[in-house]
């Protein structure tokens, strides 16, 4: 496992230079979710490959960006991945992120033995969920990752980032956003999951909401390589992740590339979500 989590130090610091200095146009090519890929897309998953599939430790590896699993005969832990969340956003400039599941024995939610996630931002920093989640951030200069502290998530927040196409949202739940506002919420929605993620959890706590909507009665967000690795974060925090009713990590996969509906949050939050969902489906 160590192995494993020191493996994304590397990981993150040939990323970040990759961003900084590689080409931030698209290919002609789509990736198995249908999206458009970025160059950097796909030269972040490479790096992600080469580093993973060189330990010991690792039995297989998938990502968002590939259509099926790279299995190897040695090792016990799956790695599931996004090599870089939130890419849409690199010619704006905007952070953008790596976000990383260990899973054994396979891949629902229940299979995650540890996560983590890496947001290029201003800085670069590292998140990692075992027994408890610390945060590092890279040296510049030393090229070494420093612990920061550990982040635990108090029992109600003041942010909120309401996800998915309004005109598509259902009327309890485009309420229940509403609601939210009116009674103070601010809003903090860039378009990245890891960033806006990491500032829930940073600032104390908070919502983060991309539901299932008329567009998308799936939502967007991939089990794998996105909400089971931050509903274990979140949950080692002290906070909470459902899919509207039911704990993430409950929740079983059957293709690789399964979306949910999601919400990640401190206590009151994720009971406001609840009480408005229950009977809704
Ligand atoms: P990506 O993996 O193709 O980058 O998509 C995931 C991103 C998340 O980071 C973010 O929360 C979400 O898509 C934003 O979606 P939208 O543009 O619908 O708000
Ligand atoms: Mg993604």
């Amino acid at each position: 496992m160590t192995e494993i989590i020191d493996s994304f130090k590397k990981i993150a610091i040939e990323i970040s230079e990759a961003i900084k200095t590689k080409d931030t146009g698209k290919v002609e090519t789509q990736n198995s979710s249908g999206d458009i890929q970025a160059k950097l897309d796909v030269i972040s998953d490479e790096i992600v490959e080469k580093h993973l599939l060189n330990l010991p430790s690792v039995k297989e590896i998938i990502s968002e960006e590939k259509e099926s699993a790279v299995s190897k005969n040695e090792g016990k832990y799956l790695v599931a991945y996004d090599p870089l969340d939130g890419s849409s956003l690199i010619d704006v400039d905007l952070s953008v992120g790596t976000i990383f599941g260990i899973y054994e024995n396979g891949y629902n939610g229940e299979n995650i033995v540890a996560s983590g996630y890496i947001v290029y931002g201003p800085r670069v920093e590292l998140v990692v969920a075992r027994d408890i989640v610390e945060m590092f951030r890279l040296n510049e200069k030393t090229k070494e990752f420093e612990f920061v502290k550990e982040i635990n998530l108090d029992k109600k927040g003041k942010i909120l980032g309401p996800g998915g196409t309004q005109k598509y949202w259902y009327p309890y739940h485009k309420k229940m956003i509403d609601d939210l506002f009116m009674e103070g919420y601010r809003l903090r929605y860039s378009g990245g999951m890891v960033p806006d993620l990491h500032q829930i959890l940073l600032k104390g706590g908070g919502l983060f909401a991309y539901p299932g909507a008329e567009d998308k009665p799936k939502g967007k967000l991939r089990k794998l390589f996105e909400v089971f690795p931050f509903a274990y974060v979140y949950k080692k925090a002290g906070g909470f992740a459902i899919d509207g009713e039911n704990d993430l990590l409950e929740l079983e996969t059957k293709h690789p590339h399964d979306t949910t509906p999601c919400f990640f949050g401190s206590e009151y939050e994720i009971k406001r979500v609840k009480e408005v969902y229950k009977g809704q489906k």
